[in-house]
């Protein structure tokens, strides 16, 4: 392909989606710069490499492309603008050269959008469709072109939804709605006009995907024009207490494996998504669901006990969104780096309408849970090691072990997979200096 032939091209950032985007520039044949203010930022071959600044010089070409943690409100951003050079997101980069006709779904949200992306994915894989799942979960946008694909599953941030370019998706989804990223984005507002942007670049004749009750997201959305459905509505699933009927047709979700009424929630999202990607009702496979690493994960432990790892919850919401769908009695395990504003009372709510009947917290942020959640059973451990120990002694035979810690983990560890990870070894039983020493797996 040498569809960019003559052309020079600067990405900006020279992490994942930089390296991405400009590889694909490269091998559409344009003249390539990638620039990383980090001046240690590995150079990416065949290309030519300005690594510790983002010069001036860098921003007067064809195009720049714009790695989704670099705010358009950047100065070297600002400044190809006002050069008049075409400034574009790597998502919106990449989207450039899909397919028109490949179904692209987005999906979007506060919370649970990884999941809901790789289970898309993984039933239209199951129906039989080859299919892309990536974008903010992980794979770049950019290494999907080129290749031959029945569907794209892509989560996007909103952060990629700053300088969207040619991004136009034919099913876009919201699925929730909770403060996140407000030092970016400044405003609930703005914020939520970012997620609902892929809403508004749907090609004709897509569909928008909202929550059934959201003032906000309706407001903002009022006039796209665009055909909606809606989750939790018949117009798009209902949850029932066998399955779901998704678009009028009764979907079993009795086999899934994946725990929680959470994950039952979110295979009956998938399947919405799937069946508007065009995925025949009677190819739909819920029962071959598995959940991505640290998200309400079972861990493969057999102790008449069900240990559950959501070492991803690094907020209120998502723990509270995890932990409410299961079946009690749950022993929790809170606690980490504390998030300025959290307001851990909220969790009084799985003691008293929910299934928790001891939490364990530790970390940090351990003593400001406990005091939060007081009148209630809970214990204090140092580190997370000894919450797992605490949490042995405490939960019985049939009992559920989560750890949702509703907290960041950097107090004790490298980031959530990290904790997630030593969780499991904890659980398990293994050492976890064991753990650490392999943590490159
Ligand atoms: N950099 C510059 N100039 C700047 C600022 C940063 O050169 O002014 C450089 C940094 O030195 C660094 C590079 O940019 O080397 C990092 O770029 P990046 O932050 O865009 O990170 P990537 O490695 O490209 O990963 C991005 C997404 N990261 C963010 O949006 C922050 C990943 O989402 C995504 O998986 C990946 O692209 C592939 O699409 C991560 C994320 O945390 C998981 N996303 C946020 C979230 O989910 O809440 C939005």
């Amino acid at each position: 392909m040498t569809m960019l032939e003559g052309q020079h091209i600067t990405v900006l950032g020279g992490g994942l989606s930089g390296r991405a985007a400009a590889g694909l520039a490269k091998r559409l044949g344009a003249k390539v710069t990638l620039s990383d203010l980090r001046a240690d930022c590995l150079p990416l071959e065949g290309v030519e490499n300005v690594m510790g600044e983002h010069p001036d010089s860098l921003l007067d070409v064809d195009t720049v492309v714009v790695s989704p943690g670099i705010p358009a409100s950047t100065a070297a951003v600002q400044k190809a603008l006002a050069m008049g050079t075409e400034v574009v997101g790597e998502l919106g980069f990449a989207a450039e050269f899909l397919p028109e006709d490949v179904p692209l779904v987005a999906v979007t949200g506060t919370n649970g959008k990884s999941t809901v992306t790789s289970f898309t994915g993984q039933l239209l894989n199951a129906g039989g469709w080859r299919t892309f799942s990536g974008g903010n979960l992980g794979t770049p946008l950019s290494e999907a072109v080129g290749q031959s694909w029945d569907a794209l599953v892509v989560e996007v941030s909103s952060y990629q939804m700053e300088l969207p370019g040619a991004f136009a998706p034919h099913v876009a989804a919201v699925l929730n709605l909770s403060p996140d990223h407000l030092l970016r984005h400044k405003t609930m507002e703005s914020y939520a006009a970012h997620k609902l942007r892929a809403l508004s670049l749907l090609k004709a004749g897509g569909v928008g995907v909202l929550p059934a009750e959201d003032s906000l997201l309706d407001r903002l959305s009022a006039d796209f024009g665009c055909d909606t459905c809606r989750f939790d509505d018949p117009s798009g699933f209902v949850l029932e207490s066998a399955g779901a009927t998704v678009l009028g047709s009764s979907i079993g979700l009795e086999g899934l494996q994946v725990p929680g009424e959470l994950n039952r929630w979110n295979a009956a999202a998938a399947c919405l998504l799937a069946r508007l990607a065009g995925l025949p009702v009677e190819d739909l496979h819920p029962e071959i669901l598995t959940a991505l690493p640290h998200r309400m994960q079972g861990v493969p432990v057999q102790d008449n006990r069900l240990w559950i790892n959501d070492s991803k919850a690094t907020n209120v919401e998502a723990t509270l969104a995890g932990v409410m769908g299961l079946t009690g009695p749950v022993v929790l395990l809170l606690g980490g780096q504390g998030k300025d504003g959290a307001d851990y009372r909220r969790l009084r709510d799985l003691f008293e309408n929910g299934p928790v009947v001891d939490a364990v917290v530790f970390g940090q942020a351990g003593s400001v849970i406990a005091s939060a959640l007081s009148g209630h059973s809970v214990h204090r451990a140092e580190k997370l090691a000894g919450a797992v120990d605490l949490a042995k002694v405490l939960a019985e035979s049939g009992a559920t072990v989560v750890l949702s810690p509703a907290c960041a983990s950097f107090d004790e560890f490298d980031d959530f997979s990290h904790r997630g990870r030593v969780f499991e070894s904890l659980v398990a039983g293994v050492e976890k200096t064991d753990v650490e020493e392999g943590r490159e797996r």
